[in-house]
């Protein structure tokens, strides 16, 4: 025959503490001490507690999750953010509720919301791009709720944890100046997002300081298959295309592919760079060089950014992480010869001698 199952008064009886502390701990774990948590938790698990969330929902109780309102995981970058915050969450007992929209159009992204809130949910991230008006709007429509933004434009005014794409974006062109490159190819991404616009206008900014005049510009979709595509526009708008700068690492992958197809190797090789330094692009062939966004620490920010709103509802969040250029194998000097082609060129001199 089944046990009866465990109650909270077993829960509090068996870690030594009052049925209040164990309710806290469900509700709001942010209130109990770590190592007061810690014991209840492992009560919890000795007794097999299955928590009666209905109850609370019924009991209008807010549960102690966050919603988590995502661009598509298909992208990388998204569900690496989607990944960090799911473990820094649960670091902290809290539960991810996830809504993966399509388009941030507002009647959508307040649907979302509203099936948060009937979960009696109070904390959200959202991380898509969202125009300023609309993350205003949603702040100020759902005010019963803690929202964070992670890609808006630097004025809207709501809570909000960004990248700064300054740096890494100038060092990046920098870098390929450095090396000798003039004429760039630059793939944004779509230019319905706020943080494609950003690194398109902070690359012009930069190719502009340096006299450099002579970029094709175009616009993927963020994936590997836009990267591939536009490549082949680039490169016959433009055969003398040297470098190419890349709004992700995804579109990367696919622009590296598509020079492959186009025999753009040895001392024709184009320099390519990305932006994310997603968990795989050291593997990519050649490894690629690429602004970093370190989208654990992300997780990590948000999470903890979500749970002092929840504590000071009125408080206000602005921080900006830092990028940062990491050189790898997929930029070189322009027209520098290759190891084989060294030797070569030396074999046929030694040939020449004899
Ligand atoms: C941003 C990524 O850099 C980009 O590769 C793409 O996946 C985009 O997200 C999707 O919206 S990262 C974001 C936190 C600015």
């Amino acid at each position: 025959m089944k046990n009866r199952s465990a109650t909270l008064e077993d829960v509090a009886n068996l870690a030594g503490v009052s049925q209040q502390t164990v309710s806290r701990v469900l509700n709001n774990p942010a209130l109990v001490s770590q190592r007061t948590r810690d014991t209840i938790m492992q009560a919890m698990h000795t007794l097999n507690y299955v928590p009666n969330r209905s109850a609370q929902l019924l009991a209008g109780k807010a549960l102690p999750a966050l919603g988590l309102i995502t661009a598509s995981l298909t992208l990388h970058a998204p569900s690496q953010v989607a990944a960090a915050i799911k473990s820094h969450a649960e670091a902290h007992q809290l539960q991810v509720t996830m809504a993966m929209l399509k388009s941030a159009d507002y009647p959508q992204l307040q649907v979302a919301l509203n099936e948060l809130r009937a979960q009696n949910i109070r904390a959200v991230i959202v991380s898509m791009p969202l125009e300023a008006e609309v993350a205003e709007r949603l702040a100020i429509e759902n005010n019963d709720m803690a929202c964070l933004f992670l890609d808006v434009p630097p004025d809207t005014e709501v809570s909000c944890l960004r990248f700064d794409h300054r740096d890494g974006c100038g060092a990046c062109v920098n870098h390929l100046w450095e090396l000798g490159h003039r004429e760039f190819g630059l793939l944004a991404g779509p230019v319905s997002s706020v943080s494609a616009r950003l690194r398109l206008g902070c690359w012009r900014e930069a190719l502009h300081r340096l006299g450099v005049s002579n970029t094709m510009t175009a616009f993927g979709d963020w994936s590997a298959a836009s990267g591939w595509a536009k490549t082949f526009e680039l490169m016959s708008a433009n055969p003398r295309i040297s470098a190419i700068v890349v709004a992700n690492d995804q579109m990367a992958l696919g622009v590296l592919s598509a020079l492959n197809k186009l025999h753009k190797s040895g001392s024709h090789a184009v320099s390519v760079t990305g932006y994310d330094d997603t968990a795989d692009s050291l593997y990519f062939q050649p490894a690629l060089t690429t602004v970093a966004q370190d989208f654990d620490l992300l997780g990590e920010r948000a999470v903890q950014h979500i749970r002092n709103m929840l504590q000071e509802p009125q408080r206000r969040i602005l921080e900006l992480l830092p990028t940062r250029l990491v050189i790898r194998q997929s930029t070189f000097v322009k027209d520098a010869p290759t190891e084989r082609e060294v030797l070569i060129e030396q074999l046929k001199a030694l040939v020449g001698q004899l």
